[in-house]
C-alpha cells in the first residue's frame, strides 16, 4: 500500500500480491466447501462475494485458520491471482454467471481463465466459451457433483470447454476431486458445453436412479405390506450386491430414521417431489436429438404427477382401481424380483444416458471418452456405485461399443433378470401400482431388441392423410407415394425428419 499526494487530498493506493493460486467467487454452501477442499490440497485460494460481508464471515470463521486470502472486490480478487489467473465462479445458474463473466472480462488478460461451476445449461457454456474465446480468454464449464460433503471431500468434477485451459487447471481439479480406486474422478470431457452436458445427463441418470427406487419402495410397502424396518433391511442388504450404491445406501437409512416422537419420518413427508430442471433438460435434450431416454423422461413426469397432490388425492376417491392389491405369491421369491427389476431397469437406464451422450458428441463434435466419464461419476457425485465400474470396464473393453446393452456383462445380467423383472412389472400392473421407470425400461427394452416394429403402419398412416410418403422395406432411401382412396391426388408432401 503506497500513498499518493492528489491536489490536496492523499489518496491511498491499494497493491496487492498476487499470492493465489486461484479465486472462487460465491460463498454459499458449494463454494465455501470447494475452497476449504482446494485449501486442505495446498492451493491458496482468494475468496469473493457479491455480498462482501460473507467474505468477513467466512474468513472469521469457516476459514479461519487456513490460507485462503480475501478480496471486497472484483479488482482486488483478480489483483491477488498468479497468472494466468484462474477464476471459478460457483453461483446460482443464469445471469449471475453471466453478469459476473461481465465484470470480469475488462480486469484479465490474454489467457487467463473462468470455470463456471455452477449448474448452468450446456448451451449457456457453448455460447460463453464461444465468446470469451474471442476476446483470448479461456472457458471452462464444469459439472461438480456430490453435494456440499462432495464438494468438501472430493466432488466428481466434469470440467469441458477450451482445452488450451486444462493443463493449467488440471492439478487442482484432480487434488480436489473423489478418487476411486485411487483414479481421480475428474478429467477433461471435451470442447465447449461438454462438461455441462455430461453433468446434465448425470444429473437425470440421477431422477432415473431415484424413481426406481421409489418404485420398488412403493411395492414393497403396497403390494407386499412390508413395515420400514424390514424395508430398510432388503435395501442394507442389496447395497452389499451389484446394486451397491450411494442412493441404496441412503435409503436404507432414510427408511428407518425416526423422528422426536419415534415414528418413521419418511412416511410424514408430503409425496409430492420437487425438481430444479437438470432432469427435464436431459428429457428435452433427448426429445431435440431423437435419443429415446425413457427412463429419465418418465422419472421427471413421475415427478410432475406427484406434484399434483391435490388432485391425486381427489381424483383418489373417484377413480376405481384393481380390488386385489396385495400379492398373493411368496414373498421373498418377489422382493428378489424386484431387486433383479431395479437393476435391469438401471442398466436401460444408463444405457440411455450414454446412448444421449453419444448422439450430443455426434452433433457437436465432441470427443467424449465414455470410460472416462464413467469412472468420473464413479466416486464423489449422486450416482456413485459399483456398478459405473462396469461400464468403465465395457467400453475399456469396447471404447467403440455401441450400446451398453449389447456389452457381454450388461447383455447377460439383463437376461439373468428378465423374468423377475416381467413378474414385477406385470404384478405393479395387475394391482394398480404405478411403476413408469421399470414399465418404460422394459418396453424399451423389448422396443430396442425387435428386428420389426410396427412403425411400418404409422408411415402408411401419414401418407394416407398427409401424403408424407414411405420407403419400402426392401428398398431404404427410395420414398414413395400412394393414392390410398383413389380421392387423393399423386402429390407427396417434403420428406424430413423432425
Ligand atoms: P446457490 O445456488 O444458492 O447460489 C448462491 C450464490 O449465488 C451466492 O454467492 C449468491 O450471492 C450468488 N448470487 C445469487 Br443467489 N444471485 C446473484 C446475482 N444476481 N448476482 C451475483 N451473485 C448472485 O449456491 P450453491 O448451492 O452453493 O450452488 C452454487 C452453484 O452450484 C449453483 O449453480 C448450483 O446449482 C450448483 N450446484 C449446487 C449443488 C448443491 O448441492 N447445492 C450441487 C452441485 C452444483 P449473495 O451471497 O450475494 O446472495
Amino acid at each position: 500500500m503506497g500513498n499518493v499526494p492528489c491536489r490536496s487530498k492523499t489518496v491511498t493506493i491499494q497493491k496487492w500480491e498476487p499470492v493465489a493460486d486461484i479465486a472462487l467467487i460465491g460463498l454459499a454452501v458449494m463454494g465455501q466447501n470447494l475452497i476449504l477442499n482446494m485449501n486442505d490440497h495446498g492451493f491458496v485460494v482468494c475468496a469473493y462475494n457479491r455480498t462482501t460481508e460473507k467474505v468477513d464471515n467466512f474468513l472469521a470463521n469457516e476459514a479461519k485458520g487456513t490460507k485462503v486470502v480475501g478480496a471486497h472486490s472484483l479488482q482486488e480478487m483478480v489483483a491477488k491471482l498468479k497468472k494466468p489467473r484462474r477464476i471459478m465462479i460457483l453461483v446460482k445458474a443464469g445471469k449471475p454467471v453471466d453478469s459476473f463473466i461481465d465484470q470480469l472480462v475488462p480486469l484479465l488478460d490474454k489467457g487467463d481463465i473462468i470455470i463456471d461451476g455452477g449448474n448452468s445449461e450446456y448451451q449457456d457454456s457453448r455460447r460463453r466459451c464461444l465468446a470469451l474465446a474471442e476476446k483470448n480468454l479461456l472457458f471452462i464449464g464444469s459439472g461438480v457433483s456430490g453435494g456440499e460433503e462432495g464438494a468438501r471431500y472430493g466432488p466428481s468434477l466434469m470440467p469441458g470447454g477450451n482445452k488450451d485451459a486444462w493443463p493449467h487447471i488440471k492439478e487442482i481439479f484432480q487434488s480436489i476431486c473423489a478418487k476411486s480406486n485411487g483414479e481421480p474422478c475428474c478429467d477433461w470431457v471435451g470442447g465447449d458445453g461438454a462438461g455441462h452436458f455430461v453433468k446434465m445427463v448425470h444429473n437425470g441418470i440421477e431422477y432415473g436412479d431415484m424413481q426406481l427406487i421409489c418404485e420398488a419402495y412403493h411395492i414393497m410397502k403396497s403390494a407386499l405390506g412390508m413395515d420400514n424396518e424390514k424395508m430398510s433391511e432388503v435395501f442394507d442388504e442389496w447395497n452389499k450386491g451389484e446394486l451397491d450404491s450411494f442412493l441404496i445406501e441412503i435409503t436404507a437409512n432414510i427408511l428407518k430414521f425416526k423422528d422426536d416422537s419415534g415414528e418413521f419420518l419418511v412416511e410424514k413427508i408430503r409425496d409430492a417431489a420437487g425438481q430444479k430442471g437438470t432432469g427435464k433438460w436431459t428429457a428435452i435434450s433427448g426429445l431435440e436429438y431423437g435419443t429415446p431416454v425413457t427412463l429419465i423422461a418418465e422419472s421427471v413426469f413421475a415427478r410432475c404427477l406427484s406434484a399434483l397432490k391435490d388432485e391425486r388425492v381427489k381424483a383418489s376417491k373417484e377413480l376405481e382401481g384393481p380390488r386385489e392389491v396385495r400379492y398373493q405369491g411368496d414373498q421373498q421369491e418377489f422382493i428378489e424380483s424386484i431387486r433383479k427389476a431395479l437393476y435391469a431397469s438401471k442398466i436401460v437406464s444408463y444405457a440411455q444416458g450414454f446412448m444421449l451422450l453419444r448422439e450430443a458428441a455426434s452433433e457437436f463434435n465432441w470427443k467424449l471418452n465414455y470410460g472416462g466419464i464413467a469412472l468420473m461419476w464413479r466416486g464423489g457425485c449422486i450416482i456413485r456405485s459399483v456398478f459405473l465400474g462396469k461400464i468403465k470396464a465395457a467400453f475399456d473393453k469396447d471404447p467403440g461399443l455401441n450400446n451398453l446393452l449389447l456389452d457381454d456383462f450388461f447383455k447377460k445380467a439383463v437376461t439373468e433378470c428378465q423374468a423377475g423383472w416381467r413378474q414385477v412389472v406385470a404384478n405393479a400392473v395387475l394391482l394398480g401400482i404405478p411403476t413408469p421407470a421399470f414399465s418404460t425400461a422394459l418396453a424399451f427394452y423389448d422396443g430396442y431388441r425387435s428386428g420389426t416394429l410396427p412403425a411400418n403402419l404409422i408411415q402408411a398412416q401419414r401418407d394416407y392423410f398427409g401424403a408424407h410418403t414411405y420407403e419400402l422395406a426392401d428398398s431404404p432411401g427410395k420414398f414413395h407415394h400412394t393414392n390410398w382412396t383413389g380421392t387423393g391426388g399423386n402429390v407427396s408432401a417434403s420428406t424430413y425428419q423432425a
